[in-house]
């Protein structure tokens, strides 16, 4: 049996884009397939007439419900793996080629566009949360994630197949790359052209951060909970275990673990310190990954100090004076590894 890829495109609203992003793809894949997540505009029909099949959902989910609809339709009709793209213009089919190259060197890896390279032209602000929530979702996935918000993605559905998907809206991509790699997968990077093309986006800053940040704590807590008190133990998940992945998306469990979120990484350090002489080993992926517990603690402490800079830099920036500490600040406390 041939390898076989297709393309996915979660859509909402997008009809002055998707016609060409549909017809971009099929340049290279015989295969798209649209999910068109209760768009109020002509989306659906838009999509169909430039080829692609269509799956139509009644009322508006978010984009994680849509990816999850389009991974199941994907294995059911026996796909081996799938790329992912936004249907607003933000991801050149163009650039379909890199994910198939990579893939055909790395099958078993999830294959991630990367406008990292590319950082004046990236909002400031987008690109500094990127920082830092690329610092933990690195922590949580095993590896250092070059970008972790990018939607052109290329998935092996061997690996889906592995995974729980919990989460909605915006965090379902940050929970993917996280399980893939806590379960050992490779995530590797193409960079990939930046285009924020002013179609607009449904991100809700607020809203959707919060959600993103409350998963990334949550699951961060529960994985260094057993890394701390287990030997050589850096691939943490596993879809067995489906308490843990409840709890991760838990109101009560979120909160708690966001508001004990400075106290706790002193805890897991005494740990890391202490516990590791009868239990060595301990941590066993922030050890591989080069890093000790202190670094995170003081990154960690130093979140609400980023806040504070950024509420200062924005007020100043209103009286027009225009202050810069964020960047270097950022640069320093949440690096690359
Ligand atoms: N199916 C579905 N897709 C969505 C929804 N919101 C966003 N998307 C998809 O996700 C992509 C990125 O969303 P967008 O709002 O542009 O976020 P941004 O590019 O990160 O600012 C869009 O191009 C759509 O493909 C939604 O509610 N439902
Ligand atoms: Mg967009």
């Amino acid at each position: 049996m041939p390898y076989r890829i297709c393309v996915l495109i979660p859509a909402y609203n997008a009809s002055k884009t998707i016609r060409d992003v549909v017809a971009g793809a099929l340049k290279h894949l015989p295969k798209v397939i649209v999910a068109d997540d209760g768009s109020t505009d002509n989306t659906a029909a838009a999509a169909s007439e430039a080829g692609a099949e269509v799956i139509v959902m009644e009322r508006n989910k978010g984009k994680g419900s849509a990816l999850k609809a389009l991974f199941k339709k994907a294995l059911d009709d026996g796909y081996d793996a799938v790329i992912s793209m936004d249907a607003d213009g933000q991801h050149d089919p163009e650039e379909i080629p890199l994910f198939l190259q990579a893939n055909s060197k790395y099958p078993d890896a999830v294959i991630v566009g990367s406008r990292m390279h590319e950082k004046k032209m990236i909002p400031r602000a987008r690109y500094n949360s990127m920082q830092i929530a690329r610092y933990y979702i690195s922590f949580a996935a095993n590896q250092f994630l070059e970008d972790t918000q990018c939607g052109f993605r290329l998935y092996p559905l061997t690996l889906i197949k592995k995974i729980r998907l919990m989460t909605e809206r915006y965090a379902t991509e940050t929970e993917l790359l996280i399980k893939a790699g806590d379960s050992g997968a490779e995530v590797r990077f193409v960079n990939i052209r930046t285009i924020y093309s002013g179609n607009g986006s449904h991100f809700r800053p607020i809203a959707d951060i919060s959600h993103i940040t409350a998963y990334i704590i949550a699951y961060l807590h529960i994985k260094w909970f057993i890394e701390g008190v287990t030997s050589n133990n850096p691939k943490t998940y596993s879809s067995q275990c489906s308490i843990r992945d409840t709890l991760c998306t838990t109101f009560i469990f979120q909160t708690l673990s966001v508001a004990t979120a400075l106290p706790a990484t002193i805890f897991f350090l005494i740990e890391y310190v202490f516990l590791s002489r009868l239990i060595t080993g301990n941590f066993a992926s922030v050890r591989k990954l080069g890093k000790s517990f202190a670094t995170i603690t003081v990154a960690t402490h130093m979140l609400p100090v980023v806040l504070l800079i950024a509420i200062a830099e924005n007020l100043l920036h209103k009286s027009g004076i225009q202050l810069n500490l964020l960047d270097k600040f950022i640069e320093r406390f949440y690096p690359e590894f």
